[in-house]
């Protein structure tokens, strides 16, 4: 199962790792960069006066446009990016602003707390994930010096060509098409035997269910490793789910983020051959064989959004829950079906070692509730001491919901599949549309009941 977590699990881009890929950075990608969104009264000079706080103490401004305000007509909202901030006179120069507006929000890339009101940045269309790509914490094509390919430069350079494509990949475009090595099959067979011996055994029912169906879809063999864009296309039919390819690992942040739109970020290459039952980092087999089935599955894919929905602007000490919950489900959860245990967490159903040792008695068995199970410490190289067991998916997504509720955020969100947007909706004109979705919805249950009794 993929390791190297802790790098990830404190949420933070580190500034060494944005210069590795220095190369890649398409867009100006300041860490300090910092978005403010306010409005102010209806006054002549009001725009000017709000201009000279930024001029006073010394803040660039590198883009500021005005829209029209959806809390009123005639009002309007004015949205401006600052180069970069002092953290010593930004606090000063909001405070002053505080003052000459009627409301202010700041919106950071970083999560940094700036004080009341602060919401770190979060994708609101689905093409802005995008700007995830060169934001991977590791590897990538990088190596570290304890990974079983560091000293193999034939893997190197091509572990190259596999970020090169994550790196320019762009919302909408056809995952490029890979073929596979001799050698890459090689340990894909080795791997795909291994793991179909144990599935009518230790896997959930809806894993069984589903797997068959990427053998007769999808090109799962076990002498073919499938394509990224066969699968992304299977599972849009399945659950609106959808592939994107990424080099690396991704902040929890950023990933979560991704399934809140129904976006896995997957690696496409594969671990290196020496070790096909090792990886210190996720892969094509981790992604293929232990995520993808599931996320076909509804219930499932609901789950996996009711997380990544959840996580969207919240502080960084409830993505650090998040992804805590994440990890004893959709990488390590266990199920009860038919008075037996099953696992269907991807880091289980990718690890022939340990998808065998989970089901014994070995480990520690305790019932998933979010708000326990986003306590639990857990070691990241070695199998784990404790699982937790979800009843169903859907009883997992309504705790989740609920959990979701006591995280602090000033606003709710709502995702809009006609869009592939994110609503937050914090004012009445969305709380009015809401209203209207939930009424022709409730009419079309309405209807279908009579007709059904
Ligand atoms: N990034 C990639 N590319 N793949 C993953 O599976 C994950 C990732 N897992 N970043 C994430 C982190 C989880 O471990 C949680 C959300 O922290």
């Amino acid at each position: 199962s993929p390791a190297k977590r802790s790098k990830i699990d404190n949420g933070d881009v580190k500034d060494s790792d944005l210069k590795t890929y220095h190369g890649y950075i398409e867009e100006d990608h300041d860490k300090n960069a910092i978005s403010l969104l306010f409005s102010t009264n209806e006054e002549v000079g009001a725009l000017a006066s709000c201009l000279k706080v930024f001029k006073k103490h010394k803040v660039n401004l590198s883009h500021i446009e005005s829209r029209p305000s959806k809390r009123g007509k005639d009002s309007y909202d004015f949205f401006v990016n600052c180069d970069s901030h002092q953290q010593a006179t930004f606090k000063a120069m909001v405070d002053e602003l505080r003052m000459r507006t009627t409301t202010l929000k700041i919106l950071t890339r970083d999560g940094a707390d700036e004080g009341p009101g602060s919401v770190p940045w979060f994708p609101r269309k689905i093409s802005e994930l995008d700007r995830f790509a060169n934001q991977i914490l590791n590897y990538g094509s990088e190596l570290d010096s304890d990974h079983p390919g560091f000293t193999d430069s034939v893997y190197r350079a091509r572990r190259k060509e596999f970020a090169d494509i994550a790196f320019h990949y762009k919302y909408g475009q056809a995952i490029p098409r890979v073929t596979y090595t001799p050698d890459e099959i090689k340990t894909w067979t080795t791997i795909y035997d291994k793991l179909t011996e144990l599935f009518p055994t230790h896997a959930c029912r809806e894993f069984n269910h589903i797997f068959p169906l990427l053998e007769e879809n999808c090109g799962y063999r076990r002498d073919n490793i499938p394509q990224l864009e066969d699968i992304s296309n299977f599972l849009k039919d399945c659950s609106g789910f959808s592939v994107r390819p990424v080099a690396g690992l991704l902040s929890s942040r950023d990933f979560l983020a991704g399934l809140a739109f129904r976006v896995l970020h997957a690696t496409q290459y594969i671990r290196h051959s020496s070790k096909p039952m090792y990886t210190p980092e996720p892969d094509v087999c981790h992604e293929l064989i232990g995520h993808v089935p599931l996320l076909a599955d509804p219930s499932f894919a609901r789950f996996s959004q009711e997380i990544g929905l959840a996580s969207l602007g919240a502080p960084d000490e409830y993505i650090q829950k998040l992804a805590t919950c994440y990890w004893f489900t959709v990488e390590f959860g266990l199920c009860r079906q038919g008075g037996e245990v099953k696992a269907f967490g991807a880091g289980l159903l990718s690890s022939f070692g340990e998808l065998q040792y989970c089901l014994t008695d070995k480990p520690d068995l305790k019932e998933f509730e979010p708000s326990k199970t986003a306590e639990q410490k857990y070691p990241i190289t070695e199998f784990q001491p404790v699982y937790f067991i979800a009843g169903s998916f859907e009883e997992a997504k309504e705790k989740m919901r609920a959990y979701a509720d006591t995280i602090p955020r000033p606003f709710s969100v709502r995702y809009n599949p006609y869009t592939q947007t994110v609503e937050v909706i914090d004012n009445k004109n969305q709380l009015l549309n809401l209203t209207r979705a939930i009424k022709g919805d409730l009419t079309l249950l309405e209807d279908a009941l009579k007709k059904v009794g």
